[in-house]
């Protein structure tokens, strides 16, 4: 594969009447320029698209020159009809005249490769794309924006420190200030703590970004399936007053507040000799170990509700409601049949996927790689405060610029590059 070659792919999604087709790379031009006469730059205009005297499609043609472009490379944009067989005669004719598929992410690594975005802003645009509830959507519009203007802030914080640092091994013996030493060791401490204070809140952005897991417990027969076809509105999973019919865990998503929710339902909990239903009953135990939040259940009018792992939030709730006149207080009471209580437990659940996912509106670092390097430079920046000598204490700080430098991109980050932009779409 060349690296550098002039490559092309849909970016926009299927179905729709029309698919936008980018090409991009050295060749961009002069190939779409084999297709039909080009308009001038940034005019979109309309055009027969040929191979040869062939006519593949009218389209409507927009050229970009480098460096202006989304990959900073000359790009050609085809608006072509949607459908499969105008985009596979256009992609045989792109190819035919020395273009060739681009990768998942490859326009953005170009982007990156050519200034045009940093590796945070390129995170987040795939995020954003990725986003299916308001909640994600503004973490990756409002929380990434935050986490840029903090890094920058950083960035400079981090050089002042630096310099003074510098000042302070080279010209020991001058006439520096005599609190420049303590003013240097007071910023890195606060440059630490802010990075502490945005590592805390990490948990709670990266659940938000891959949504969370709440699994419904309870024994069998409490009305489980029952809960989760209620709560998802669609008919999920399998519904009987057989005890024992649910055994492999059956999950539907759910949108609760903005925040995207996986729930899970379970086999009910009991010893059986049925060593399917037992495999099921230990896969309950287990999901219910991991999950962000148990939905314990019991049928009114003696809830037995099940043990639950500790360190998991729960949440009681009495089933089957309308079965009884009274059922014990200080639970939440519903009835799948009737509907009754089924608004407050939504009100319930939003609250508290809320509250796990709770950001408090400030930068986020919702990526494994955004908190191992920010985890990183405050190790160096908690060394430097513990090291004694003025030069360990500058490797230290540089140390910490090097990691802070990943994060965005700024420093040598060849190794990452592919981790970061194969999970991107392809034509992103
Ligand atoms: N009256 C009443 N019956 C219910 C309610 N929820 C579930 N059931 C019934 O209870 C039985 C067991 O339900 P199911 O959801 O399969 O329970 P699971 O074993 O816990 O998954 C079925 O016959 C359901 O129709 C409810 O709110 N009210
Ligand atoms: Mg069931």
């Amino acid at each position: 594969m060349n690296p550098s070659g002039t490559i092309f792919a849909p970016i926009t999604g299927r179905g729709g009447a029309v698919t936008v087709v980018r090409l991009s790379g050295a060749d961009a031009l002069a190939i779409a320029a084999r297709m039909t006469k080009l308009p001038a730059a940034r005019r979109a205009s309309l055009r027969s698209l040929r191979l040869e005297s062939v006519v593949l499609d009218h389209a409507v043609v927009t050229v970009f020159a480098a460096p202006n472009s989304f990959t900073g490379e000359d790009c050609a944009e085809l608006s072509i009809h949607g459908g499969r067989a105008v985009l596979a005669a256009v992609s045989d004719a792109l190819v035919a005249l020395g273009a060739r598929p681009a990768e998942p992410g490859e326009f953005s690594r170009r982007a990156f490769l050519n200034g045009r975005l940093d590796l945070l802003q390129a995170e987040a645009t795939a995020d954003l794309i990725a986003a299916e509830t308001e909640a994600q959507r503004r973490l990756a519009i409002d929380g990434a924006d935050a986490l840029q203007t903090a890094c920058a802030r950083w960035r400079e914080s981090l050089r002042q420190i630096m310099a003074r640092q510098e000042a302070l091994i080279d010209f020991p013996d001058e006439d520096l200030p005599p609190d420049v030493d303590a003013a240097l060791q007071r910023d890195v401490a606060a440059l630490h703590l802010e990075m502490r204070d945005i590592l805390a809140s990490a948990p709670s952005a990266a659940r938000l970004r891959e949504g969370l897991e709440f699994v419904i417990l309870g024994p069998p027969n409490a009305g489980k399936s029952t809960l989760l076809n209620a709560l998802a509105g669609a008919d999920i999973a399998i519904v009987s007053e057989i005890p024992g019919t649910t055994r492999d865990a059956v999950g539907a998503r759910v949108d609760l507040g903005g925040v995207p929710v996986h729930i899970t339902d379970t086999a009910g909990l009991r010893e059986t000799a049925d060593v399917i239903e037992a495999e099921g009953v230990r896969r309950a135990r287990a999901r219910g170990a991991k999950a962000d939040l148990i939905i314990a259940v019991a049928a009114a009018p003696e809830p037995e509700f099940p043990a639950t792992p500790p360190g998991v939030e729960v949440v009681h709730v009495i089933t089957k409601s309308d079965l009884f006149e009274r059922a014990p207080l200080g639970f939440l009471h519903v009835s799948a049949a009737t509907g009754a209580g089924m608004s407050a437990l939504l009100r319930q659940l939003a609250m508290l996927a809320a509250r796990l996912t709770e950001t408090s509106g400030a930068a986020a670092l919702a990526r494994p790689r955004q908190v191992a390097c920010v985890r990183e430079t405050a190790e160096a920046l908690a060394n430097a405060m513990r090291a004694q000598e003025p030069e360990l204490r500058g490797e230290e700080l540089r140390i910490a610029a090097a990691s802070l430098g990943r994060l965005t991109g700024a420093i040598g980050v060849e190794e990452i590059l592919d981790a970061v932009f194969s999970g991107f779409c392809i034509g992103k």
